[in-house]
């Protein structure tokens, strides 16, 4: 676990002194976009066009950030068009780790941050879309990605499914804002507090949040009605991971999410949508979480349980009557 700081690798966990004890994630960097014919895109950054084989994909399935790209690319038809990498389950002090890095033989995800900007100084995170024809990371910025893979490659794909449609956007964004915070980056901030109040700052604030969800959810299908959209596939990779990871190893033990019904339900059915269930690793989430992070987990041990089974019968076809 590390930055690149002059140039260099330097091996080093996460600076909390600065900030009280808490938990700041770096904003990510690489902010250029993918389009359909190369205009430039909605954040007014460099467009790229969208191209079969072209972009390359560097995801940990670990990862819940990634894991929303990976989910895209399966729910767009991405497959044929946007080649994979996975990194190793376990990260230790040179970063994200590669044993069959296809491109350039690289060992190491930092090798490609230097490749594509040798004066890139911070945080090595994953995803990484890459751009095989330039050399350069397109993005490293999980929730830009998913959205360029909503639309940039329709006109190949034919597949039209609209996963951040217009009219919702309002709805959308306000929810990812909260649950982003509170959520997403909530059992980071819990799990990586390095002070008492921080800690229970973001625990509450986290289950406060949960509290919330499980009231939208018991009303309404989905976050923002009664359509399947990118705020739930962005909730989604962080509470698929939350009773075998965040619970124990983030110390988010307030509740298990299994004792929401309307989550659980949720949870299961997102599971079930076709395509979704081959993109989450269990053993490799418990891994990378419990071998990698020795700074709260100095033995290593990998838990064994839970026992889960995704695959239940969801429940919810019956609140869709409402
Ligand atoms: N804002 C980024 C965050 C990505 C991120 O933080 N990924 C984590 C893994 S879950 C990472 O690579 N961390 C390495 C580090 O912080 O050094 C995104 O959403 O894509």
């Amino acid at each position: 676990m590390g930055l690149i700081q002059n140039g260099q690798w330097v091996d080093q966990w996460y600076d909390t002194k600065s900030s009280g004890g808490e938990y700041r994630r770096q904003d990510s960097r690489f902010r250029s976009w993918l389009t359909s014919d190369g205009q430039t895109g909605p954040n007014g950054e460099t467009g790229f066009k969208a191209e079969k084989g072209r972009y390359h994909l560097y995801v940990s399935l670990a990862c819940p950030w990634a894991h929303r790209t990976l989910i895209f690319r399966q729910l767009k038809n991405l497959q044929e068009y946007i080649d994979v990498t996975v990194v190793d389950a376990i990260m230790l002090e040179n970063g994200w780790q590669f044993s069959n890095e296809p491109l350039y033989d690289f060992d190491f995800a930092y090798q490609l941050y230097l490749k594509a900007d040798s004066q890139y100084e911070g945080r090595v995170t994953v995803p990484i879309l890459w751009d095989k024809k330039t050399e350069t990371i397109v993005s490293n910025e999980s929730s830009e990605i998913i959205r360029m893979f909503n639309s940039a490659f329709n006109h190949l794909t034919g597949n039209e499914d609209d996963y951040y449609p217009a009219e919702l956007h309002e709805k959308i964004d306000a929810v990812n804002d909260r649950v982003y915070d509170s959520i997403n980056n909530g059992v980071y901030r819990a799990g990586f507090a390095t002070t008492q109040e921080a800690y229970e700052k973001a625990f509450h604030q986290l289950f406060g949040a949960l509290d919330w969800v499980e009231g939208l959810l018991t009303n309404q299908r989905y976050l923002t009605g009664e359509r399947l959209t990118e705020a739930d596939w962005r909730l989604f990779t962080t509470l698929i991971r939350f009773d075998a990871v965040y619970f124990g190893h983030f110390k988010t033990n307030k509740r298990l999410l299994s004792s929401y019904p309307a989550i659980s339900g949720f949870v299961r059915e997102l599971y079930q949508v076709p395509g979704v269930a081959g993109t989450v690793d269990f053993e490799h989430i418990k891994t990378h979480y419990y071998a990698s992070h020795l700074t709260i987990n100095p033995t290593g041990i990998i838990p064994l349980g839970p026992e889960q089974d995704f695959n239940l019968a969801h429940g919810r076809d019956a609140l869709a009557k409402y």
